[in-house]
């Protein structure tokens, strides 16, 4: 987990990646980030975090990613890598160990389009519960997450498999699991009793060492929460 304090506007730039080793830059409370920490940590990459104050983005951290987004990866070599199921395939294809994305074409096939389904769901993570906050009706966003959500939960079922893609865990439930990890925190996780297997799925996943790793407590993601929505984001909550 790291602990680092992040680097804003007029800090001072890390020096250059160690060479056998790769830098994410990342920030601590970014579900999409997370992805490549769980990837990093669940291959047992070598690695170090450079977290960034993304309301106050350094100079030198737009020079390497223009779009100024997190997860970005650097070699050291100066090679960039940013978008992350990317950065993740990147990572599973250079570091060839305990890989997580399957060689057969064909299933690897399936689980980017599974993840393309699933991009479609994260919006809802959001959109309830800002909605909540603003007084509106979200009624039919709560009823298309449920239908989201039942989906994925026929899939286990009817699969029979611990994790999304098969007996053991895989690429596609690294890319799921941040927002899963979200639930609680923006009271949402009574979404999940209409849905057993999917309930049992995110049981099995905090059971793992690599989530274990990288997760924060409900409480941690409320207090990071609440300092985002009040326009005041303390990239630094808790360290
Ligand atoms: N499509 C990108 C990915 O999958 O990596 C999304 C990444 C993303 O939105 N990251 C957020 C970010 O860097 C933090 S959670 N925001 C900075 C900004 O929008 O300026």
């Amino acid at each position: 987990m790291s602990t680092q304090k992040s680097f804003a506007k007029g800090s001072t730039a890390p020096g250059p990646v160690p060479e056998g080793t790769i830098r994410l830059y990342s920030m601590r409370f970014c579900p999409f980030a997370q992805r490549a920490r769980l990837v990093l940590q669940a291959k047992g990459i070598k690695h170090d975090v450079v977290n960034i104050n993304l309301k106050e983005k350094p100079d030198w951290f737009l020079e390497k990613n223009p779009l100024g987004l997190v997860p970005t990866l650097e070699t050291p070599s100066g090679q960039v890598i940013y978008e992350s199921p990317i950065t993740c395939e990147y990572l599973d294809e250079v570091y060839p160990d305990n890989k997580l994305l399957p060689s057969d074409p064909f299933e690897k096939a399936q689980q980017k389009m599974m993840l393309e389904c699933y991009s479609k769901v994260v919006p809802y993570f959001y959109k309830i519960p800002m909605g909540k906050r603003n007084g509106e009706d979200v009624s039919a966003l709560e009823g298309e997450l449920k239908e989201k959500l039942a989906k994925l939960n026929e899939h286990l079922k009817t699969k029979k498999s611990n994790y999304m893609a098969g007996d053991s865990i895989t690429m596609i439930d690294y890319m799921m699991w941040p927002w899963f990890e979200r639930m609680e925190g923006m009271q949402l996780k009574h979404f999940l009793d209409g849905t057993p297997e999917l309930k049992k799925w995110t049981e099995r996943m905090l059971e793992d060492p690599a989530v274990k790793e990288t997760m924060h407590a409900p409480d941690t993601h409320i207090g990071f929460y609440t300092s985002y929505i009040a326009g005041k984001a303390d990239y630094d909550y808790g360290l």
